[in-house]
């Protein structure tokens, strides 16, 4: 055994954002760079020594050199047992899956989520703590902060391992258990969901589905688990073998990205209901004949039929969604009487209120919907609890999501990104709203007016920790809303994202295209944040 100790010097920008580290391939292949945030890791979560680490992977470019670097780092720190998924593969929420249901001490995913993969594209990597979950700030900062006095690491010289064939190989004295990366997973949602009533929808002949795998990792979960065990007709998924370039697509399930899905969805011969995943598996996007569901009306419409569905049928303890996500989901809790909470944006933040059983269900606007099942969003869960609803309810997505307006009003919804913009006018477009804040409230812009203007700041009920600037809301008192943030996943520049919510109750207006309910509220979000003036940009790079 021959476990070498590499000197090394700090790179400065080893920050985890909203999701773990996310750079460029080209960044982490710079000499020491992975393994500077790998030793990190290792320094700062000292249980990982003589314990089991869970190690996983989208499948993208640079995924299986990572997993070859990370396995003989792990060895030469004392890891006990690494659970590896076969070929490196293993999906966020699988991964989540795994690290709680084997009294593991974390694990390592790496991911750059939707965004694209290939060589000059992005990589990712974080560490999810031993209840499964995004680490929270506290351990990230510990990550970071090691980052930046680090001098050596530790890395046992061997060659490479196969990936690809289940069972235990020892490298020095580590044992490498490469596991089947959708076993566990697909028994969790066994549990969850009426399989048997799935699999009568599907056999009575007058349903059909396409879920879109992107080319990404839930290609082998969805054939699985919707062909394999719930009989679903091959074919039902789509793009599903997982791909290191994705096929050159974004794996971004969303209405401009997943457009082949899409145009399933019309016409005739149209499917009843759809589905995609992203690269790494947590998102979802849910389409019925013809019909988006905005991914905060799907967090609504589960809260509200939660009880319809096994897992779920004793009752939910409350919701949670992010700050920018729709406030659907509160009007729910708020007929049902049940606990409610707003949190910054990204999972991580749900992780302590769903240790604490205050929740049951959470999800954020950038298709993500999970419950407390695991400690990740989950594509593939959102999906089958969205099957498992069809079946109880015999009818349309559309007539499903539609009832639930009625019954509760409808929270249109849109957000504007506008990617790659240069981060010092990005810094100083916030900081000149934050600027104009005290003066917004009472004020009446183009009909709407103000009720509160704030930078939102968040104290975790569980903990007492608070994360601030997380984002600027500017309410209104008809309940309309819009929320400006910078992203904290992109690699290039900055992004800013535009978040718009309009709230109706009458029925008679609940089905208008949200374009034409939101010209006004775009118009005032453009005016405030001065976007073309501060970034140059006349439109948005995308819509959703
Ligand atoms: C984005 C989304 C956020 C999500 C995060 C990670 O973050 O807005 O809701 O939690 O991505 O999702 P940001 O900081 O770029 O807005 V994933 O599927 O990329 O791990
Ligand atoms: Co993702």
């Amino acid at each position: 055994m021959n476990i070498v100790t590499i000197n090394t010097q700090p790179y400065d920008d080893q920050r985890p954002g909203t999701s773990g580290l996310r750079k460029k391939v080209k960044v982490f292949q710079t000499p020491h760079y992975l393994e500077n945030f790998v030793q990190a890791i290792f320094d700062t979560q000292t249980d990982l020594r003589g314990g089991i680490l869970v190690l996983g992977g989208d499948g993208r470019y640079y995924n299986r050199e990572a997993i070859q670097i990370i396995l003989r780092m792990a060895s030469a720190n004392g890891v006990k047992q690494v659970l590896l998924g076969r070929g490196g593969l293993l999906s966020t929420p699988a991964a989540s899956c795994i690290i709680r249901k084997y009294d593991t001490a974390g694990g390592i995913i790496l991911s750059a989520s939707h965004n694209p993969g290939g060589p000059d594209e992005d990589f990712g990597i974080k560490f999810n703590t031993p209840h499964g979950g995004p680490a929270p700030e506290t351990v990230t900062e510990a990550i970071f902060h090691r980052t930046t006095e680090i001098d050596e690491y530790r890395i046992l010289q061997t060659p490479p391992i196969d990936l690809d064939n289940p069972g235990k190989i020892s490298l020095g004295d580590t044992q490498i258990n490469i596991i089947d990366p959708v076993d566990d997973y697909a028994d969790l949602m066994m549990e969850l969901f009426d399989f048997d009533r799935i699999r009568k929808l599907f056999d009575s002949g007058m349903f059909s589905m396409r879920f879109d795998a992107m080319h990404a990792v839930t290609g082998p979960y969805a054939t699985e688990i919707l062909e394999g065990r719930l009989g679903a007709e091959p074919g039902t998924v789509i793009n599903g073998i997982p791909k290191i370039d994705f096929g050159g697509g974004h794996p971004d399930p969303n209405l401009v990205h997943a457009h082949q899905l899409v145009e399933l969805t019309r016409g005739t011969g149209a499917v009843n209901f759809a589905a995609a995943s992203d690269g790494d598996g947590d998102r979802n996007m849910i389409l019925g004949r013809n019909f988006f569901v905005t991914p905060s009306d799907s967090l609504a419409v589960m809260a509200a039929n939660a009880h319809l569905i096994k897992g779920y049928s004793g009752g939910i303890s409350g919701v949670a969604r992010s700050m920018p996500t729709s406030q659907a989901a509160d009007r729910v809790a708020d007929k049902l009487g049940l606990l409610c909470f707003e949190t910054p944006t990204g999972w991580k933040f749900f992780g302590n209120l769903l240790d604490g059983r205050k929740i049951t269900l959470c999800g954020e606007e950038s298709f993500g919907t999970g419950s407390d099942h695991i400690r990740e969003k989950d594509g593939l869960w959102s999906v089958l609890f969205w099957l498992n609803l069809l079946a109880v309810k015999q009818q349309s997505v559309e007539k499903i999501v539609t009832d639930h307006w009625k019954a509760f009003g409808r929270n249109y919804y849109t957000r504007y990104d506008y990617e790659a913009i240069d981060k010092a006018d990005a810094e100083n477009l916030m900081d000149a709203l934050r600027e104009k804040l005290p003066t917004l409230p009472g004020q009446t812009l183009s009909g709407y007016r103000v009720e509160y203007a704030d930078d939102f700041a968040y104290t975790d009920p569980v903990d007492g920790s608070i994360s601030e600037r997380q984002g600027i809301r500017v309410g209104f008192s008809d309940g309309s809303r819009i929320v400006f943030r910078l992203s904290g996943t992109g690699t290039e520049g900055a992004t800013l994202r535009v978040y718009l919510e309009a709230y109706e109750t009458d029925p008679s207006k609940q089905t208008q295209s949200t374009e034409s309910v939101m010209t006004r509220l775009v118009d005032i979000a453009l005016a405030l944040a001065e976007i073309e003036h501060r970034t140059g940009r006349t439109k948005p790079s995308v819509i959703t």
